[in-house]
């Protein structure tokens, strides 16, 4: 009897390994989960819509909701997600905070069989993938949402401008993709320079004090992009005390969709905000419906976002939160 060569043993044991690891873990069809929702923090009006919306979808999609806030921390979302695993939950809903520090808790879960829903914000894809260690990531398109900023104060400014940029949480997947959309989009542009790039942390009051300071630097700014409304709003607040007209001295962009963006753009003080949807329930509640039964679930499950400006704000104002 002819032994199999090393090549096809080595084969095997690849194979076998790569199986064993192929696909995340499932979720089987029952009428009510225990369902553990990680959520990052409830520091600005997106996040608390988001969970929200996730608490108002549990009743209706059979979910007894495990749900955690990390106050701003990644060691602490790090620490609920291992805690929602000790409790052996169905299925965790999580929006890392941060695209690495998730990762291992991530793979914590996977080990456990228990599935992951990315919803939000995503992980780092070198390090993790869609299908192989969570479910999917449900969430838009933050470097369309950069890149439509961008086109709009292009539009805006007649190409020309000196852009304070207010970036997200650092680390952030939005943060990362919503500066790569729009600094890509503006490098196009020989008038348009970005003279001033730094964190806010997407809080209001952080927003405010770091274009307070900002303005220090680059006095004749003429043009804010911020990663969101809250620290656009923030940044509003912070030109209109150095005796700037936002709006008219200062052309001011930014993400999300809020009500009190709507209202700035209805006032003349924002120029316009891409929507980044934070009504996560009822999508996550279908995906996970349909992972149960057994269909295939795309990598990334994509949210559409919708534009504002003064064409539409004041008639939009229902969309806002
Ligand atoms: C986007 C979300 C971002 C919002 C911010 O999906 O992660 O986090 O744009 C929020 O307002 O803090």
């Amino acid at each position: 009897m002819r032994l199999p060569s090393i090549t096809a043993i080595a084969l095997v044991a690849t194979l076998g390994a790569g199986i064993a690891h192929a696909e995340s873990p499932k979720l089987k069809q029952k009428d009510t989960y225990k369902v553990g929702f990680a959520q990052t923090e409830s520091n600005n009006p997106w996040r608390i819509a988001e969970t929200r919306s996730m608490q108002e979808v549990a009743k209706s999609c059979g979910w007894n909701l495990v749900y955690t806030d990390a106050g701003g921390s990644a060691a602490k979302q790090v620490a609920d997600v291992e805690s929602m695993i000790a409790q052996k939950v169905d299925l965790i809903v999580l929006a890392p905070r941060e695209e690495k520090p998730l990762i291992p808790a991530v793979m914590k879960a996977k080990k456990a069989g228990i599935p992951v829903i990315l919803i939000d914000r995503n992980v780092d894809q070198k390090l993790a993938g869609a299908g192989k260690d969570y479910v999917t990531f449900i969430g838009s398109d933050f470097i369309d949402q950069g890149r439509r900023a961008g086109e709009w104060l292009v539009k805006a400014t007649g190409g020309k401008g000196k852009i304070v940029e207010l970036e997200g949480t650092t680390g952030s997947s939005p943060a990362n993709n919503r500066k790569k959309g729009f600094d890509d989009l503006v490098a196009k542009h020989a008038g348009m320079k970005v003279v001033a790039s730094q964190s806010g942390d997407f809080a209001r009051d952080k927003g405010r004090q770091v274009m307070q300071t900002l303005l220090q630097a680059h006095p004749d700014v003429t043009a804010v992009y911020a990663h969101n409304d809250e620290m656009a709003i923030g940044a509003i607040a912070a030109l209109e005390a150095a005796g700037k007209k936002p709006g008219q001295d200062v052309i001011v962009v930014s993400i999300d969709g809020t009500r009190d963006a709507l209202t700035a753009i209805a006032a003349g003080k924002m120029g316009a905000t891409v929507q980044s949807s934070p009504f996560f329930g009822p999508v996550t509640c279908d995906t996970a419906r349909k992972f149960a039964k057994g269909d295939q679930i795309p990598a990334w499950v994509k949210v559409e976002d919708k534009f504002y400006d003064k064409s539409n704000a004041q008639a939009s104002m229902a969309d806002g939160y």
